[in-house]
């Protein structure tokens, strides 16, 4: 029997899962757990990519006599620019760092964010690459003169284990340069931002082994013998593989983690002004499906302004009780008007303090501050499911069709409450679960690869078998 290491890279925290297949059904076993932070340096914001990549080694190396593969699933948009030594030429930009916004605005210089969208498909954010990679060209032009490769991070920590570039669909769908259409990098947008297709990776879709990590980069892990799984480089397209999605296109989807993305599968991408005008992306699922759907801060904002109450109080905050609190408060009173929109880019800021700038939005709409601390979480929950119900809508439109089922995977279907009230305002099913979607999604795709299943859809009932799911 063969085991599969998945590591999932969220915003917050990385994992590390071993899967096998046993009775029919995937077990599953958490050997490494670990929180990282986002550390300032040199002027940016940045992730502490040395960190990461110990504690990945160290995971691998620990697990390495047990395992036979292992596959690297990371949020979207950021990246490494590697040299034609090799080199990293600077650790890693994280996607909150305020300095994108430059690279936003340096590209509507040239073409408007319709005409960006009409080319990649993909919801305009500052954060996305094509934006992030502008900023890094005009705020170091020596760096990008000398980076030969841009990765995306799952791409760069598979190069790392094994000395092979790949350029994976599903992350590089994130990057605003793929245009979804062609399935190619949008020559357009390269010439109006010259910038260069050479050092753009080729293009690679999940499925099959990439290399080894004997001959790989890490000498540590030289003495090893495990293979590397390029699986959905997108944590988004590895979970939602999850999801019943994948067989039925009349059921939603419903990632929810620090991020929250909801949407459908598609028939085919959809590059036209009203997708663009709903403010909705076009991504890639495994073999590249086509996925569209909504961006959105998810459990950010609620964890954030928990750690800061927390701190306040000086105990920690069970998610039992503030489910308690927001349930009674619920009996109480109709829905609440003192909404905050979810979208504004203050709730998504690293550097805001989330109770100032909830305050902050509500006063500028005229609306009543809570009177209670623990009120503030009501008013994110609800606001979470306003913006559903608002994507939910805007999809109907654009597909023709009513949705009555909603799949909800990641931390967020863990949480009781939130099914209930997206079920209730939506007026939907919700299935939910598994949690840990996209760990699950990384795992089948190795286990595929490494011939344990047949198929892709004999991996996901076995993981049905064994994970918990419940109907709301
Ligand atoms: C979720 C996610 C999301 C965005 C963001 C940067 O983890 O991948 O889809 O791209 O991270």
């Amino acid at each position: 029997m063969k085991k599969a290491l998945a590591i999932d890279m969220g915003a917050t925290s990385i994992r590390g899962i071993i899967g096998y297949i046993e009775d029919g059904k995937i077990k599953l076993e958490e050997v490494m757990r670990f929180s990282h932070e986002i550390k300032s340096s040199n002027g940016r914001l940045r992730w502490d990519f040395d960190e990461l990549v110990r504690k990945i080694v160290e995971t691998i190396k620990e697990n390495g006599h047990e395992i036979s593969s292992v596959g690297i699933d990371t949020w979207g948009v950021d990246f490494g620019l590697v040299d034609k030594e090799g080199k990293l030429v600077e650790p890693p930009v994280c996607y909150r760092d305020p300095k994108h916004q430059e690279g936003y605005e340096e590209a509507l210089k040239s073409l408007s964010e319709k005409e960006i969208f009409a080319e990649t498909g993909t919801q305009i954010m500052s954060i996305n690459t094509l934006f992030q990679l502008l900023a890094f060209k005009k705020l170091n032009p020596g760096g990008y003169e000398k980076a030969d490769k841009l990765l995306m991070m799952p791409d760069l920590i598979q190069y790392l284990l094994t000395g092979n570039m790949t350029g994976e669909e599903t992350i590089l769908s994130t990057t605003q340069i793929l245009n979804l259409k062609t399935g190619d990098y949008s020559d357009k947008l390269l010439e109006a931002y010259g910038l260069d297709k050479n050092k753009l990776p080729k293009i690679t879709k999940a499925g099959s082994i990439t290399g080894n990590v004997k001959t790989g980069l890490v000498d540590e892990l030289k003495d090893l013998d495990v293979d590397v799984v390029s699986v959905c480089g997108h944590d988004t397209a590895s979970a939602v593989l999850l999801t019943k999605v994948m067989t039925d296109a009349d059921t939603m989807f419903l990632s929810c983690g620090t991020w929250s993305l909801f949407g459908i599968r598609a028939e085919s991408p959809d590059l036209s002004e009203r997708a663009y005008e709903k403010g909705l992306t076009n991504e890639l699922g495994f073999d590249s499906t086509p996925l569209l759907f909504k961006n959105l801060t998810g459990l950010y904002l609620l964890e954030k302004y928990k750690t800061a109450y927390e701190k306040k109080l000086g105990r920690k905050l069970e998610f039992d009780e503030i489910t308690a609190y927001v349930e009674e408060s619920l009996k109480k009173e109709e829905p609440i008007t003192n909404l905050i929109d979810m979208e504004d880019p203050r709730f998504g800021s690293e550097e805001a303090d989330a109770k100032e700038v909830i305050d902050e939005f509500l006063k500028e709409k005229g609306l009543a501050l809570p009177e209670n601390e623990m009120d503030y979480f009501r008013i994110i929950y609800e606001s979470m499911v306003k913006k559903y119900l608002e994507v939910k809508t805007a999809l109907e439109e654009i597909s023709g069709k009513k949705y009555k089922k909603v799949h909800m995977i990641g931390g967020g279907a863990k949480s009781s409450l939130l099914c209930k009230l997206i079920a209730k305002r939506l007026d939907v099913s919700i299935t939910a679960g598994p949690y840990e979607a996209s760990a699950l999604g990384n795992i089948i795709v190795q286990l595929k690869a490494l011939g344990e299943i047949k198929t892709i859809e004999e991996g996901l009932e076995a993981a049905y078998k064994s994970q918990e799911m419940k109907t709301y």
